[in-house]
């Protein structure tokens, strides 16, 4: 049976992957935990939880004992905004938050660790359209550095452990549950929010700037199949390329105008601009598709429809 540890459930994917794997693995078996973040309602009352820092190795090992985890998804990390403003703290919790999950496996019998990485681990030298799996990473914030050296060291687990781990580069995320923070591709959320509360959005990135995203049910849904895949299938450990739906703000704000026709935008881009300029713009992720089956349901269209209605509902607009 699995028992499985959701490291970073008070975030933007972890509350809402802690609820998606307790539907598919039962409640009791998937231990929900954070550090100082207040997780959603849902979460704390639908199954395990627990409050412990991964920087304290001591208390990640009581917790994998107590409940005899052998499964674990680490997604707490510093997202490359936040990371940008604090870059040597940033650098130490997500390069050292791994390299104690990582140890971790090696030493306790953990049959798999999923760990994310992100389209921040490319940079101003990667090609920009169609990104391909395998290119030049040359990332220039704080955060792709830290995401691109992590992509090196799971590997490096793999190769010399045989730790079973397994990874997406993820796009900007976007979702109605819980609100991101910190991160260059959050005003692709923050811009639904925002039209139906108050009909009108200041974009922090400017009105061409073209980025992948993708809609949190194929997030989920990508993350769990590749747990799934059985191992001779997950030919990359470094982590794959996810490419969702690439979009810039100008056209996001053209498809939320459908819906709500009073809904205006204006731009005023911040230090993340110069973030958003480093990163793809669209990615090739034929090789996930290969090698695991990756598939997606959301397109833009269908996305924002979801996206306003369930926001609409949230504030009873
Ligand atoms: C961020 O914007 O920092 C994240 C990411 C793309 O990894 N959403």
């Amino acid at each position: 049976m699995e028992k499985i540890l959701v490291i970073g459930s008070a975030g933007q994917i972890g509350s809402e992957l802690v609820m998606e794997l307790r539907r598919v693995y039962g409640a009791d078996n998937v231990i929900a935990t954070v550090h100082y973040t207040k997780p959603p309602q849902e979460v704390l009352e639908s199954g395990p939880f627990e409050h412990f820092d991964v920087m304290n190795t001591h208390q990640l090992y009581e917790v994998v004992n107590k409940y005899k985890v052998n499964q674990i998804y680490h997604l707490a990390a510093v997202l490359s905004g936040s990371a940008e403003k604090k870059p040597l703290p940033s650098w130490d919790i997500n390069m050292q938050s791994l390299l104690n999950v990582l140890e971790l496996c090696r030493t306790v019998k953990i049959d798999k660790l999923f760990w994310p990485s992100s389209i921040a681990v490319f940079g101003p030298t990667t090609p920009r359209d169609h990104t391909p799996q395998t290119c030049t990473m040359e990332p220039t914030s704080v955060y792709g550095m830290s995401k691109l050296a992590g992509e090196r060291w799971v590997e490096y687990y793999w190769n010399k452990y045989k730790v079973d781990v397994r990874g997406i580069r993820y796009p900007g995320i976007i979702s109605y549950k819980t609100e991101p923070g910190g991160g260059t591709t959050d005003y692709a959320v923050e811009i639904f929010y925002e039209a139906v509360k108050n009909g009108k959005y200041t974009c922090f990135l400017g009105p061409d700037t073209k980025l992948p995203m993708q809609f949190m049910p194929d997030c989920l849904k990508a993350t769990i199949d590749l747990m799934e895949a059985p191992a001779e299938k997950v030919k990359i450990r470094s982590n794959y390329n996810v490419g969702g739906i690439s979009f810039d703000p100008k056209i996001l704000a053209a498809e939320i105008k459908k819906h709500i026709p009073e809904f205006e935008i204006e731009y005023k881009p911040d230090f993340r601009q110069a973030i958003a300029d480093s990163w793809p713009m669209s990615i090739d992720d034929s090789v996930a598709r290969a090698d695991w089956g990756l598939t997606d349901e959301y397109d833009l269209a269908k996305m924002t429809e979801v996206m306003i209605r369930e926001i609409r509902k949230k504030f009873n607009k």
